[in-house]
């Protein structure tokens, strides 16, 4: 079926080449990976133009949506290629992507190739001894998808016989196209870029002393054991026949080594798109904004309890997907019980709110916490009301004043009449509650066994008020259409004042990374991707609002004490201190701004061309920089005490074929050593 390749490798022009990049998650979000393709499109774009297309799987729910539909006209090779697989039945959708770049798109339908699925199966079984169960649904996907990019590349390049072609992919789900592509000799050099394995994923959410055993772990039993070897052979089999095999940073590209048995190239780390403000307090501003409605989800919810002070009250949060173990919820409430108990014995004035954000099955809100926000908004809207009338016969009586009357403003009884009184104190007794503030927003599928919960309940934080402590889980996505805590989560995270994530599994982190684009300061572990690429590229990361627990060398006592001492050390900062902070964590953004950890992806797109094309790179004549400035090769140092600019490349393996790309820039933008001179000079 798939059409004949022929050679081309001696013609094909390696200085512009074409660019598809293919994952589960192009203009379809389910997690993480969503946010890397979206938020790199710009870099991408301006780098590629037209010659850049993302490849996805088609979703009737989310593509109309997103997805302009049109018909690639001055592209025939494209055009072709489609045609012929629409002329076979598959379903395409191509068009540009409405988000920012507007990258051209390709979606195809796997639905409408599931009876094809057997024969893929067999086929896949014969060309790489993979065996697949019938009723994994996201095997089967994952197969359709795969052959289905498979055919388009070879239908593509067949017709595409002049320009290089790169096919960059992302996670197991969109990897199967690689060993497809190497054993069918299409004509693509390929990049694979994982976002975690899936063995690491599986050991780490049990009771596995997953670093300290690494090395020893039996990679196929542990799969089997599992029921997942069938999806551990095709995570395999991508990395292995990928031309350039990458991943989000050292700690999975170490974890990578030894559960997939192939050592990562390189680190790519995940940006953001950085959106700087033109001055400084505008972020500031956008905190105290966000903050004033979380102030006002926080009254209603401690109706009758509302007994703190919320000029002395911190926001901290933790937020991601329901892996209560990998995400280190487990740590952050244990930290947040000791947390309690020493701010009790400090007699401090501070309270804190700590909220837990993260997505489990449930029924609907509970009627506690919708009532909260009731009764708090019909004493609002009385108190306006009053102020109404108070203010009309303060007026009137202002107005009576003559030219010889004494202006005497001590006696202002009456303002407040008795019909006002008695409508003031029905709504104060509503406030009444014989309960504690409920811990949790929503009624719970299975409330009696969720970790969360009854981790909390071991703890006892239970919202008393003696308790300087407080917990708010929220098991739903934010949105502001929400009638509680109706804030999107950007807004939130912007109105707290410490996001908190220990997480013991975390390939990156896109959370506390988020957080410092916003300039919220955050905690992380040395167990994060995250955390690695701050520690490595910072001199005291703590010192600059990104706090790392060690979760590595040291016991999980030492860790939550690590974590509480951080919290509590949190808690002593005065206003002014936190202001501060705010802005030297902000100003670490351009640290994780696409515009200067793209030039990682162009690398390893070199890179697969030098490996695909060996020939074409003898003399080095070819522009290797990727579309970004050649810079002069210089020796790099220990990234610590480095003075000059750096790349986390440099840390990685890519630069051992690259030694004649420079990696001493990024794109001329800042380094850590820049961005530390300008806060010094704004200090003084
Ligand atoms: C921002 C605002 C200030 C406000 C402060 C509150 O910096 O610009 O006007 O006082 O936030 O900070 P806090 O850490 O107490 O929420
Ligand atoms: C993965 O998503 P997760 O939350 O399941 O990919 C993300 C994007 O690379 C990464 O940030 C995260 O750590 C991984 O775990």
């Amino acid at each position: 079926m798939p059409p004949l390749t022929l050679d081309t490798s001696d013609s094909r022009d390696c200085s512009r080449p074409l660019l598809f990049e293919c994952a589960w998650e192009v203009a379809n979000k389910v997690g993480g990976i969503y946010t890397v393709i979206k938020t790199k499109i710009p870099v991408t774009v301006s780098e590629f133009g037209d010659r850049y297309c993302l490849i996805g799987p088609l979703s009737y729910k989310t593509a109309p949506m997103e997805v302009e539909a049109l018909e690639p006209t001055d592209d025939p090779a494209l055009s072709e290629a489609l045609k012929s697989m629409r002329d076979r039945g598959v379903k395409i959708l191509y068009g540009r992507w409405l988000v920012e770049g507007a990258p051209r798109v390709l979606l195809f339908d796997t639905g409408s190739q599931y009876h094809r699925l057997d024969e893929w199966k067999t086929d896949l079984w014969n060309l790489a001894g993979i065996p697949t169960p019938p009723n994994d649904h996201e095997t089967n996907e994952t197969i359709i998808f795969g052959y289905l990019v498979a055919w388009f590349l070879g239908e593509f390049a067949s017709r595409e016989l002049k320009t290089a072609i790169v096919a960059h992919f992302h996670e197991w789900q969109a990897g199967l196209a690689i060993p497809l592509c190497r054993k069918r000799h299409i004509d693509v050099c390929t990049v694979f870029t994982t976002h975690a394995t899936l063995l690491g994923r599986y050991l780490c959410a049990g009771s596995v002393d997953f670093y300290n055993n690494l090395e020893y772990f039996d990679v196929d039993h542990e799969a089997g054991k599992r029921g997942i070897y069938h999806r551990y052979c095709i995570e395999r089999s991508a990395a292995h026949s990928a031309d350039v095999f990458t991943t989000v940073s050292h700690i999975t590209a170490f974890e990578s080594e030894h559960l997939l048995k192939r050592k990562p190239d390189g680190v790519l780390p995940n940006g953001l798109n950085v959106v700087k403000f033109s001055a400084m307090h505008e972020f500031q501003n956008l905190h105290a904004k966000a903050k004033a409605k979380i102030n006002e989800f926080v009254r209603g919810h401690f109706y009758g309890h509302y007994d703190f002070d919320l000029e002395n009250t911190l926001y901290m949060f933790t937020a991601g997907r329901y892996e209560y173990r990998n995400k280190g919820v487990d740590m952050f409430i244990e930290s947040l019980a000791r947390l309690n108990h020493r701010l009790q014995k400090a007699n401090s004035p501070m309270t804190v709110v700590a909220f837990i954000i993260m997505p489990a099955a449930t029924q609907s809100y509970t009627i506690e916490a919708l009532k909260g926000q009731a009764v708090i908004k019909q004493l609002q809207d009385t108190v306006t009301e009053i102020q109404g009338r108070i203010g009309q016969r303060l007026f009137e009586k202002a107005a009576r004043y003559q030219s010889n009357d004494n202006v005497d403003l001590s006696n202002i009884d009456g303002l407040l009449s008795d019909e006002d009184k008695v409508l003031l104190k029905r709504r104060i007794f509503a406030l009444k509650r014989g309960t504690f503030p409920p811990v949790v927003t929503h009624n719970m599928a299975d409330d009696a066994n969720d970790p969360i919960l009854n981790q909390i309940r071991r703890v006892q934080l239970f919202n008393k008020s003696s308790d300087r402590v407080k917990v708010i889980f929220h098991p739903d996505f934010l949105n502001s259409n929400n009638p509680i805590l109706g804030l999107d989560y950007e807004e939130f995270v912007r109105g707290c004042h410490l996001g908190v994530f220990p997480s013991y599994y975390e390939p990156w982190g896109y959370t506390p990374s988020e957080c410092t684009v916003m300039g919220i300061p955050s905690i992380t572990t040395n167990l994060s991707g995250f955390g690695c690429f701050m520690n490595d590229i910072i001199e005291n990361p703590s010192e600059e609002g990104c706090y790392i627990v060690d979760r590595r060398a040291q016991s999980v006592e030492e860790s939550v004490n690590q974590l509480t001492d951080y919290m509590t050390t949190f808690c002593q900062k005065t206003r002014r201190q936190r202001i501060n902070q705010r802005n030297r964590v902000e100003r670490l953004s351009p640290l994780l701004d696409w515009k200067n950890l793209g030039i990682e992806y162009a690398k390893a797109r070199q890179l697969s061309l030098r490996r695909a094309y060996p020939d074409r790179f003898l003399n080095d004549e070819l522009d290797m920089s990727g579309g970004f400035e050649k810079m002069p090769l210089s020796i790099p140092g220990s990234p610590r005490y480095r003075h000059g600019a750096m790349t986390p490349g440099d840390l990685g393996t890519l630069t051992e074929e690259m030694q004649h790309l420079a990696t001493t820039d990024y794109n001329g933008t800042q380094s850590w050593h820049d961005i530390r001179q300008m806060g010094d000079e704004e200090e003084n």
